[in-house]
This record gives structure tokens, C-alpha cells and sequence, in this order.
């Protein structure tokens, strides 16, 4: 198949999931071409069957705000047309369905029949596509696509109960890139560079905005640090970074901080921790807790959204309340103190993560891509 796949192009969930899918269906021999505003992060070396169209935006004086959509459409329709997509597979409602949606239309003016697929993310529904600024064209653009797939039961039914929704959507979960049978082998190096002397590791990934609630994941640390030397370990960047490092200073506990920004390769990282923190306000899935259990890393999060389809209580981690940081804490420094649970809990956290192996998820993805293009109009 001949896919046209748009998405963020940033460290964000919804632009890994798209480009680690769209390398996946290169391999398998399908043509790839990737749509966005910059080169994808994870699209950092080009294969066989992948391409890469970026869209310009205009820094025309007059506009103080650029219409990055319609410029994403006359895009679309330039790469449909010439690089004869069978299909348009967007990642993200907002503004990628309405942009898809529209050069839908203006293809079909030219007698040129384009089927596009939306994926629902989460924040596209549940913080952003909420907002009333936003809801009459999510809600529009939704119903209009040829499919919807959400990343997960809850995010589907969130999805359905807040919108007025009046088509099928299919939760196909996120997945996972899982290299042989055990988690892999650490970097023992860089293990005793960021805890040199066997100290416990926390971390957390993400982009630091409100809805992760960095402020509980430097509680939840700060409280295991009174029962045992730890440090705690931040991936990524974001408005909330300076909460965790104004905590720390103040707490004089800065030295077992550390930042690392954004790093490519999350997982090579996440492979020294002993456990991974997502405390968050919402999350429709939790990709960076998957990614943590993939190299065997088990989760202390909150209990919320699609988290539990991801995070097994009491098997691949522990889930709280949303900020509960009390019992988070106690959960944490309970695995932490017992070697031998703790062993028990990193195998386990793998084995959850290989029911989301991409081997298992992309067929959804192909059978889906194959019904849409024979039959459009039917989902
Ligand atoms: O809001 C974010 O955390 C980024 C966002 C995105 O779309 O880039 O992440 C959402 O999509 C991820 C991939 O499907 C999910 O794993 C995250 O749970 C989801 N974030 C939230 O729902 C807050």
C-alpha cells in the first residue's frame, strides 16, 4: 500500500507512535510518505519505502497567526496527487483531520478518491478538542473520516461520551518494538555515572506540562529519599521542568537530580532505572510507561484514563489515585526495599510490555488500511 502518514513531528507520544508505525510498514514493504513541518525525531535515518514531505508555512507580515491547516492541506493534496496515495493515515484530530478532510474534498474535485484515517491520541479529545473553541470542526472532522482508531478502550469511550459522535471507532493500542525474549542488557556505564554508588533510580519521561504533574513525581522521590539513598532521573523538556528543580533546590536535594533534557533514544536510558514514575492528571495510554517496561522497568502511576490497560496492578507496577502521592511513595519504596520483589516485578513488567510487541499490533493497523481503501465509505 502507498500510505501518506501525518503527524507531530516533535518528542510528543502521538508523532513516535506515528513514525515507529510508519517504519514498521516500510519494512514490511509498504511506500511511506511522512507529512509534517519538520523531520520527525524518531525518522532520524531513512530507509527503503520512506519519504519525507515537509510542509512550509509562510511567515507572510500580515499573518500574526500562520494557517499551518490550510497549508498542511495544499500539501496533501500535492502528495496525493503525485505520489499516489492509496490512503491518508493522520495522527492527532486537531489540525490533521480537518487539513485531511478538506483535501479530501478539493481531490475529489479533480475526480481523485482519497480515504484518510484519523488516530485519537488524547490530549486531541481530552484536554484541546474539549475546549469549545475547537469542538464543532473535531467533532465534524471525526465523523467525516473514513475510519478512527483511539489508543485505547478508555480514550474510545471518553471519545464517545464527549463528542456527538455518530460512527464506530476502533481502540487499537499503542505498541512496542520488542528485540528478543528478555528485557535488554543495561548500560552498565552510564548506570554508574548517574548512580555511582548502587543508589535506587527513579525517572520519568515526558514533556513536563501540568497534565504529568512533575510536582508528585518529585514528592513521591523526595519521600523515598528519606527511606534510602536514590536518585531521580527527568527525560524531556517542558513548562513544568522548573517546578521539579525549584523542589529539589529547596529541599536541598538537588544533587540527586538529574536532568537530561531531550534524548533520542529514551529507552537506552530508561534501561538503568529500577522504577518508572507517571503520576499523571490524565493519560489516554501511557506510551513512556510501555517504553519503561519494555526494558523492564516497572510502573508507579496514577490510575487514570487508558493507564490501566497498560500498567497491571500489583504485576508490572502499582496504581494510585491521582495525586496520591502518599501511597504512590509507599508502593514505590515497598518494591524498592525488597530485592528479590523487585527482581519479580521488572520480569513481569516486560512480559506485560510484549503483549503490546508491534508483531501483534500492526496487523490491526494493515487489516484496517486494506478495509478502508476497498470500501471507504463503510466505517
Ligand atoms: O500529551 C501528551 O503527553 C503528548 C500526547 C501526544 O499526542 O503527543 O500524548 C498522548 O498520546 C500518546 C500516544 O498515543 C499517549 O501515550 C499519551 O498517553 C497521550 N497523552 C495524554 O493523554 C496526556
Amino acid at each position: 500500500m502507498n500510505i501518506g502518514i501525518v503527524c507531530y513531528p516533535t518528542f510528543g507520544g502521538s508523532g513516535v507512535v506515528a513514525t515507529e508505525l510508519g517504519k514498521v510498514l516500510a519494512l514490511k514493504g509498504h511506500q511511506i510518505h511522512f507529512i509534517s513541518y519538520q523531520q520527525p525525531v524518531r525518522l532520524d535515518t531513512f530507509h527503503e519505502n520512506i519519504w519525507y514531505h515537509e510542509v512550509n508555512v509562510s511567515d507572510y507580515p500580515l499573518f500574526d497567526y500562520q494557517p499551518y491547516e490550510l497549508v498542511l492541506a495544499s500539501k496533501l493534496v500535492d502528495v496525493v496527487k503525485y505520489a499516489k496515495l492509496d490512503l491518508l493515515h493522520v495522527h492527532y484530530a486537531i489540525p490533521h483531520a480537518s487539513a485531511a478532510y478538506m483535501a479530501q474534498q478539493i481531490l475529489k474535485t479533480e475526480g481523485i478518491n482519497i480515504p484518510f484515517i484519523t488516530t485519537l491520541h488524547g490530549t486531541d479529545i481530552t484536554l484541546v478538542g474539549k475546549d469549545a473553541s475547537f469542538e464543532p470542526v473535531i467533532t465534524f472532522a471525526i465523523n467525516q473520516s473514513n475510519a478512527v482508531t483511539a489508543v485505547s478502550e478508555s480514550l474510545k469511550k471518553d471519545t464517545l461520551d464527549h463528542f456527538k459522535i455518530n460512527r464506530s471507532i476502533e481502540a487499537i493500542p499503542n505498541f512496542i518494538c520488542i528485540d528478543g525474549c528478555e528485557a535488554p542488557e543495561i548500560d552498565s556505564e552510564l548506570h554508574r555515572n548517574i548512580a555511582p554508588n548502587g543508589e535506587k533510580i527513579l525517572a520519568h519521561v515526558s514533556n513536563f506540562r501540568p497534565v504529568k504533574r512533575v510536582c508528585d513525581v518529585v514528592k513521591i522521590f523526595a519521600k523515598v529519599r528519606e527511606k534510602m539513598p536514590c536518585k531521580l532521573l527527568l527525560i524531556g523538556d517542558g513548562p513544568d521542568r522548573h517546578v521539579a528543580e525549584t523542589f529539589c533546590r529547596e529541599r536541598g536535594i538537588s544533587e540527586d537530580l538529574i536532568v537530561l533534557g531531550k534524548v533520542k533514544d529514551t529507552q537506552h536510558v530508561l534501561g538503568i532505572a529500577d522504577l518508572f514514575l507517571l503520576p499523571s492528571e490524565f493519560e489516554s495510554f501511557g506510551l513512556a510507561a510501555l517504553e519503561a517496561m519494555a526494558v523492564g522497568v516497572p510502573v508507579i502511576s496514577s490510575n487514570t484514563g487508558g493507564i490501566p490497560e497498560v500498567n497491571k496492578e500489583g504485576f508490572s507496577g502499582f496504581l494510585s489515585n491521582v495525586g496520591d502521592v502518599e501511597d504512590m511513595a509507599k508502593n514505590a519504596i515497598s518494591l524498592l526495599s525488597n530485592e528479590e520483589k523487585l527482581t519479580q516485578f521488572k520480569e513481569q513488567a516486560f512480559g506485560q510490555a510484549k503483549k503490546f510487541d508491534i508483531l501483534n499490533v500492526l496487523p490491526l493497523y494493515e487489516k484496517l488500511y486494506k478495509r478502508v481503501i476497498e470500501h471507504p465509505s463503510t466505517f
